[in-house]
């Protein structure tokens, strides 16, 4: 067994003008493509093998198994990035996780500009994400392949902040790219996915 490598969730050129078919095709094809390969090369006949990928991750995290879970990792956080975001996307959530944003940012506005503060302040290679926690909502940014699937917290959305997510489309520009992000491609149903199945569970 191995660990499969999903084709986007929509088209390479579905998220124009706001990320480009070329960032998609290098970002997914390429980057994200790599770290799968390098994942089920490295634990080809290894008792990760017959692991979800899920199951990698904290496998290789409490195992100090660095190698194996920064692959492991890194192709959970993209393929978790790919959904976190959908064409015709931004807007506001419904329900039990608006309520929960106008709790713990004010209200959707607060939730923007606390998330963009995170995500521009994040230095260099890794993730800003919506978790939920044991206390409602919280804002979390990750260096490198660093998740908070091996924490306690719930990952609600995420993205990525390193170059290669954005270089392409807004050169250093990272602030035009989280507000692409947040007004026309964040993906509220699947957040709010995220929500709802942790309620239950
Ligand atoms: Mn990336």
């Amino acid at each position: 067994m191995s660990v499969q490598f999903a084709d986007l969730p929509y088209a390479s050129d579905a998220l124009e003008p706001h990320v480009s078919e070329d960032t998609l095709e290098f970002h997914h094809g390429k980057h994200h493509s790599g770290y799968v390969a390098k994942l089920n090369a490295a634990i080809a006949d290894t008792d990760y093998d017959q692991l979800s990928l899920e199951a990698i991750v904290a496998a290789a995290h409490s195992n100090g198994d660095t190698g194996v879970f920064n692959n492991a990792a890194q192709s959970w956080n993209h393929a978790f990035l790919w959904q976190s975001m959908t064409p015709d996307g931004g807007g506001e959530p419904t329900g039990e996780l608006a309520a929960a944003i106008d709790t713990g940012f004010g209200d959707i506005d607060g939730f923007r500009s606390a998330f963009t503060k995170a995500a521009l302040a994040q230095f260099g290679s890794g993730w800003t994400w919506l978790v939920k926690t044991a206390e409602g909502l919280e804002i979390v940014s990750t260096g490198n392949a660093d998740t908070p699937l091996v924490g306690p917290d719930v990952p609600l959305l995420t993205l990525d902040v390193w170059e290669h997510a954005y270089y392409l489309d807004y050169q250093n520009q990272r602030g035009a790219y989280i507000d692409a992000f947040l007004n026309e491609l964040l993906n509220w149903e699947f957040a709010m996915h995220n929500f709802d199945k942790d309620q239950d569970s």
